[in-house]
């Protein structure tokens, strides 16, 4: 969970000539193309979108801008292209963005259970004619035991958040700050391994990861609540109706679990988004404010997207080789670059780190995510 409020607010011209849209019947858009530029206006209301499905040109740059034009705090995404962003009522942020040939999915990640979602397509007619779109049943096999494969991961990763929120539930119960302290940021991993299909968890992302802000403090809760507690209040008493939401929101995620259904989209296209997420806003120190343990996020993040990368390896090393090898070394650079910020247990404070260093992580996951961003579009279209 995230809120990327303060930034990327590029306030798009309204010049006419290029908010001019062409709509089609049943809410269907095709962005308004000028000579150099497709910009395509994205408005959110309670609880939907207009346009829902947009379709723009594949391979060039596309200017998406998002308006808030409901009385709800939205946060929008197109998973894979535009990584989740909370729009106040009336606020609007603009995305300058590459879809390739393939179709993304649009959604608001507080009301997408209520059907607020739509499709993003990039289309590049020209290519589609030459690229094969049929598949054979050996990548479709690879493509199965690559979704077995991550449901694993996301299972071992479920029972670990069990297992250790339990722990610094309980080190809370006892009264034994120092503890809880301890193990916060180990504890918070498991989650953020996990967060590129965060969004199949509906309100328990909001529940266990909101930040303060995010959403209406009578309805604050999970760990970063409890993160301040322990950093600013200093405190470990009255909390009891925060640590016991916790353990049964953390137990209610591993049962959803078992019955998650995940395309290889879902899991590469989030993966895509969270690097994007941890590049740009993470990368403030938002997410750990209290705490500073943002480079445990950051670090479990990049694992996380990893690992949902290397159950599509088998699939890759046939159909495509060569982005096989260029997103495993990428990968592998990121963890060269956050080397000399690791201890013992864990990792620095975050707020010893110079700009220069955030800067460099930054420049290490985006190139990886851009690397990442290019497996999708390998999928056979459903
Ligand atoms: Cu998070």
């Amino acid at each position: 969970m995230s809120s990327k409020r303060g930034m990327h607010l590029l306030v798009l011209l309204m010049c006419s000539s290029l908010s001019l849209f062409l709509f089609a019947a049943c809410g269907s858009s095709t962005g308004s193309t000028n000579s150099t530029k497709t910009s395509v206006t994205i408005n959110a209301y309670d609880n939907y979108f207009d346009p829902k499905v947009i379709t723009v040109p594949a391979n060039q740059d596309v200017t998406v801008t998002f308006i808030n034009k409901g009385t709800n705090v939205h946060i929008v995404e197109i998973k894979g292209l535009v990584a989740e962003t909370t729009l106040q009522p009336g606020q609007q942020k603009t995305f300058t963005i590459k879809p390739q040939n393939r179709t993304y999915q649009l959604y608001d990640e507080l009301y997408v259970g209520k059907g607020m979602e739509g499709q993003f397509t990039g289309t590049d007619k020209a290519v589609s004619n030459i690229t094969p779109t049929t598949s054979s049943t050996d990548e479709n096999t690879k493509l199965q035991s690559a979704i077995e494969a991550y449901k694993k991961y996301v299972t071992q990763q479920a029972d670990g958040l069990v297992t250790s929120t339990q722990q610094f539930v309980d080190a809370i119960n006892a009264g034994d700050i120092n503890k809880a302290k301890a193990l916060y940021g180990n504890t918070r991993e498991y989650y953020e391994r996990i967060e590129p299909i965060a969004s199949s968890f509906g309100d328990l992302d909001p529940n266990l990861d909101a930040r303060e802000g995010d959403v209406p403090d009578a309805q604050w809760m999970g760990f970063h609540r409890l993160e301040k507690a322990l950093w600013i209040d200093k405190k470990t008493k009255g909390l009891e109706n925060y640590t016991t939401r916790l353990i049964s929101d953390v137990k209610a995620l591993r049962k959803n679990i078992d019955t998650l259904t995940l395309k290889p989209t879902d899991i590469i296209d989030g993966a895509v988004s969270l690097l994007s997420e941890a590049s740009h806003s993470k990368i403030s120190g938002e997410e750990d404010r209290y705490s500073h343990t943002d480079l445990y996020d950051l670090a479990a993040n990049i694992d996380g997207s990893q690992a949902a990368f290397n159950c599509f390896k088998d699939y890759l090393s046939v159909k495509n080789p060569g982005l096989q090898q260029d997103v495993t070394t990428k990968f592998q650079k990121v963890d060269d670059v956050l080397k000399p910020f690791r201890t013992n247990d864990g990792f620095v404070d975050y707020s010893t780190l110079k700009d220069g260093d955030k800067r460099s992580i930054a420049q290490g996951i985006d190139t990886a995510g851009e690397a990442l961003s290019k497996v999708a579009v390998t999928f056979p279209k459903s």
